[in-house]
């Protein structure tokens, strides 16, 4: 634990260098569960596990973009933790493939199961809206969390990092990385990811900045946060743009995956690498120099924000409106709900940077 906050707070500070205006954040340098983790990467077949014994008092359910990615089981990790720390039951569903037809069919059974609340990771803003309403009309409290869906569709979206930051620190990244000027590329999980999207709405917005103006943006691709897909996404980006200098990929699976092909393509040095990466897929890429340096929070603390956010909600605590605080557990005391948009969210804390001077500390951690 001591470790993990020393490379928190050294991650911290190199962001409070690289940006001027850091949004201030409740808990974003607490901590919690790292040293009980193992950086193991499995990868969940099952779609569904229910956790725990009929006896006890609630059913809390999670229902994540799809499986096999790391990044989501260490967020389901942390909402498992959290859910059964409040003595509840904890039910982790994500389908095969990253749509929302088949989140609906989840919501769907989870409300014949009569749950007590729903958090979910979306893979669509707004075709989520009927069968979460439904929940909801039937006492179910329904958050979002990863992944936002709209504002009529949740009580509140649990964020793991203001977007706005998320957004210019990867272009500032990439920026250092290809000295200002050059085509650049995004690859991106599905092209209905909330969360990807928002970000690349950001990343755009920031490109428009002088300081950027001999930055190209050729192209943004989406790999669906799936491995095969990401990797001939990467393959297509190189063969289409010769002179790319470098990729920005907001996603974890899509991060994995260039780094795999720029490694095996011997294009170290020629075509960056940034973006959002789990330190545990991402190390050897740092520590080989293919990307020097990526970005992310921590996925077991957002699950583990959610699963006591689900839990204030159920108990009444909290009903999602603007100045409500509550208890997240080892997460601290004092989580406060904030304006997104015309709806509320709950912020984890601001990105780190991992690079090969802190990327050891990590990568056994998530
Ligand atoms: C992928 C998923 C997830 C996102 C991370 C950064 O694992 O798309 O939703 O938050 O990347």
């Amino acid at each position: 634990m001591n470790r993990k906050r020393l490379a928190q707070g050294i991650a911290a500070v190199l962001l409070m260098s690289l940006l001027a205006a850091c949004s201030g954040n409740n808990g974003g340098n607490n901590s919690t569960n790292g040293s009980s983790v193992n950086g193991g990467q499995s990868s969940p077949t099952a779609t569904t596990q229910a956790e725990g014994g009929d006896d006890l008092s609630g059913k809390y359910a999670m229902i994540f973009k799809n499986t096999g990615n790391p990044y989501g089981e260490k967020m389901m990790e942390g909402f498992k933790n959290a859910v059964e720390e409040q003595g509840n039951t904890v039910i982790l569903k994500a389908p095969d493939q990253p749509t929302a037809e088949a989140q609906i069919q989840m919501i769907d059974e989870l409300i014949s199961q009569k749950v007590n609340s729903i958090a979910i990771a979306a893979n669509d803003a707004d075709a989520l809206q009927p069968a979460l309403q439904k929940a909801m009309n039937a006492g179910i409290q329904v958050l979002s969390l990863d992944s936002a869906v709209n504002t009529n569709s949740r009580t509140v979206h649990v964020n793991q990092a203001d977007p706005d930051l998320i957004g210019r620190t990867l272009i500032e990244g990439v920026s250092e990385m290809i000295g200002g000027e050059g085509e650049i590329a995004i690859l991106s999980a599905t092209s209905q990811a909330t969360n990807q999207n928002t970000w690349i709405e950001v990343m755009k917005r920031v490109l428009e900045e002088p300081e950027y103006n001999k930055i190209q943006l050729v192209k943004v691709a989406y790999g669906d946060d799936l491995r095969d897909k990401s990797t001939s996404e990467t393959e297509a980006l190189l063969k289409s743009y010769p002179n790319l200098k470098a990729i920005i990929a907001p996603t974890t699976v899509g991060i994995a995956a260039a780094g795999k092909v720029l490694t095996d393509k011997g294009l170290k040095g020629k075509v960056q690498l940034t973006g959002l990466g789990l330190p545990s897929e991402m190390a050897e890429y740092i520590e080989s120099g293919v990307c020097q340096w990526m970005y992310l929070w921590n996925p077991i603390d957002v699950g583990y924000l959610a699963g006591y956010t689900a839990d204030a909600l159920v108990k009444g605590t909290i009903t999602g409106a603007l100045g409500d605080k509550f208890n997240a557990g080892e997460l601290g005391s004092d989580f406060e709900i904030i304006a997104d948009g015309e709806g509320t969210q709950i912020m984890l804390g601001a990105p780190f940077r991992f690079d090969s001077g802190n990327i050891a500390d990590w990568k056994d951690v998530y």
